[in-house]
């Protein structure tokens, strides 16, 4: 799982990248912790446990040392394309005598860069589909008449891929280079005095993008002290919550991701899928021999393994289902594997 920070110069994704991952360089490790996983490792008793991860990179160091459209076109948006979402950090913060930034109409800057930019692809690949000196195998029949009455009428109204494009139709999309169907995610880098702050996350999650406020700056001074007292100084600046676990949360949810987990002696750990994914394409997430050679699951869900208080006593209680290569795995799937190669 690879997300790729978006932003203008200044907004502060090197803060933000450090407060999350606690890395100082252009990328670091997202941990997403999941108290689900400690519940698992008590009840198997586990030697170890592990959250979900996700790389986290920073957005390209300009070459020109500007930040302008070509610096977009040219490195931004080549690095985001194959990426599995996008994280739009945008600037809520102002130095004093700097004037405020308006973050909603930063946040249309940057998707309009990926939308020009697919634009410019599927202009080019139906150029070249609509070529006559070329003969057109049905796919190709079929992928110009989905560009040109599907893709195309979208872009054109200067909206983003992300919600009329198909989950199955992804790989098809990555291999010919698009990138506003990316799912995104926005951050609102606010300083610990933006009382307004709150309302334009509302407002940019109504241009269907979950955003979550978060001090990254201020996180990062508070990082050192005892969990009451840091939360007792977030009170003091009216910041709702802890920022990190609501974040996670919302990117979870927001980039339309499932968690399913995994529990043993050995192990307990949680495993990040795109939803709508199917039993052997999670399996895929842990080994592609397990997607290769799938044969079945077994599944429980957590909170009916939690009520239950142990896998031996869900089984007996027939809690835990099989589950054949159709099943579409649901957030929180506690699941052991069969496969054969
Ligand atoms: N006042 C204030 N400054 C911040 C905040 N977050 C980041 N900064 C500052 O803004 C500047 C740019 O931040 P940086 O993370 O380097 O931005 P980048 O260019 O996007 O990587 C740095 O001086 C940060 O200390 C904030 O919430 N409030
Ligand atoms: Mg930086």
């Amino acid at each position: 799982m690879e997300i790729q920070i978006v932003g203008r110069k200044g907004s502060g994704k090197s803060t933000l990248l450090e407060f999350l991952t606690g890395s100082k360089i252009s990328k670091g490790v997202l941990e997403l912790q999941d108290e689900r996983v400690d519940v698992l490792s008590v009840m198997s008793a586990s030697k170890k446990k592990s959250y979900a991860k996700a790389d986290l990179v920073d957005t390209p160091v300009s070459k020109t040392g500007a930040d302008d459209e070509a610096f977009f076109e040219k490195q931004v948006v080549p690095s985001s394309k194959g990426k599995d979402a996008i994280l739009y950090c945008l600037k809520n913060f102002s130095a004093p005598g700097e004037s405020f930034p308006d973050p909603l109409a930063e946040l249309d800057l940057l998707e309009t860069y990926l939308i020009l930019s697919d634009l410019h692809t599927v202009e080019g690949r139906l150029f070249r589909l609509n070529d006559n000196k070329f003969k057109r195998t049905n796919i190709e029949d079929l992928e110009k008449k989905m560009l040109s009455e599907k893709i195309l009428p979208v872009l054109e109204t200067n909206k983003p891929l992300r919600s009329s494009i198909d989950p199955e139709d992804f790989i098809w999309a990555e291999k010919i280079g698009l990138v506003s169907h990316l799912n995104a995610f926005a951050v609102l880098n606010t300083d610990e005095r933006a009382e307004k702050a709150y309302e334009i996350a509302v407002e940019v999650s109504e241009r269907g993008i979950t955003c979550s406020v978060v001090c990254s700056k201020f996180e990062l001074e508070l990082k050192d002290l005892e969990p009451e007292e840091a939360q007792s100084f977030r009170k003091d600046f009216g910041i709702r919550k802890e920022g990190k676990t609501l974040l996670l949360k919302n990117l979870i949810e927001g980039m339309n991701l499932l968690s399913f987990l995994t529990t043993g002696p050995k192990e307990s750990r949680a495993w990040l899928a795109k939803r709508g994914s199917k039993a052997p394409q999670a399996a895929g997430k842990i080994h592609s021999d397990m997607e290769r050679g799938f044969i079945r699951a077994q599944i429980v869900s957590f909170e009916e393994l939690k009520k239950a208080g142990s896998y031996q006593k869900a089984k007996s209680l027939n809690l835990v289902r099989s589950e054949g290569k159709e099943y579409v795995m649901k957030d929180g799937d506690v699941v052991e594997f069969f496969f054969s190669v």
